[in-house]
């Protein structure tokens, strides 16, 4: 099955890939054409996943699918969410957003956290969206280099180290993309 995933995050793109595995080809982006960055005007994960799945599917007429997620910080009244990308600067710079979210915490004994993940597939212009969630906390320092964005100072319910100490198929088989993921393929398998 051909489908477009319309994300320029390569780490996205490799997690889902391997999730979704051989029975799906996944068209990117760029082989489609669309280079520009696709403007996340939303105020919700689920407007902004809507928001680029429709942005391709307008373009393209194709089937695809985009994944909007946030990392929502219980004592920061859910802050990063929908602006996790955009935290501390305003382009993707994943040091600077770790560094600012260990700054807000300074001090605060409520560390739990937890991953939103919200994919908006659209199949034969229907448009449908399945979402993926993982409960945790943050760590009081960043600690592994695997992964990306917040994975060095989450730490997932049940496990002692961060998603960026753990191998990639570890944390797809727990983290809210890989949930996510997981339920995509039921509705695309149906
Ligand atoms: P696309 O919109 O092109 O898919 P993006 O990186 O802008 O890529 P989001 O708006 O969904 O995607 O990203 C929100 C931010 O949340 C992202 O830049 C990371 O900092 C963080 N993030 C998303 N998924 C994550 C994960 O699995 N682990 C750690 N941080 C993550």
């Amino acid at each position: 099955m051909k489908i477009v995933f319309a994300t320029n995050n390569a780490h996205k793109l490799s997690e889902v890939k391997a999730v979704l595995g051989e029975g799906f080809e996944l068209v990117t982006l760029k082989e489609v054409g669309i280079v520009e960055d696709i403007p996340e005007t939303g105020e919700t994960l689920d407007e902004n996943a809507s928001i680029k799945a429709r942005y391709v599917y307008e373009r393209t007429g194709l089937d695809c699918f985009a994944d909007d997620t946030g990392l929502e910080v219980e004592a920061l009244n859910g802050a990063p969410g929908v602006r996790s990308a955009r935290y501390a600067t305003d382009g993707h710079d994943f040091a600077a957003n770790n560094r600012k979210l260990l700054r807000e915490l300074e001090g605060v004994t409520n560390r739990k956290a937890r991953f939103r993940t919200v994919i908006s597939l659209i199949r034969s212009g229907e448009e449908i969206q399945v979402e993926g969630i993982v409960n945790g906390r943050i760590a009081t320092e960043e600690a592994g280099c695997e992964g990306f964005g917040y994975d060095p100072l989450f730490i997932p319910d049940g496990e002692s180290v961060t998603f960026a100490e753990m191998s990639a198929d570890k944390k797809n088989s727990i983290s809210h993309r890989g949930r996510a993921v997981a339920e995509l393929v039921k509705v695309l398998t149906k």
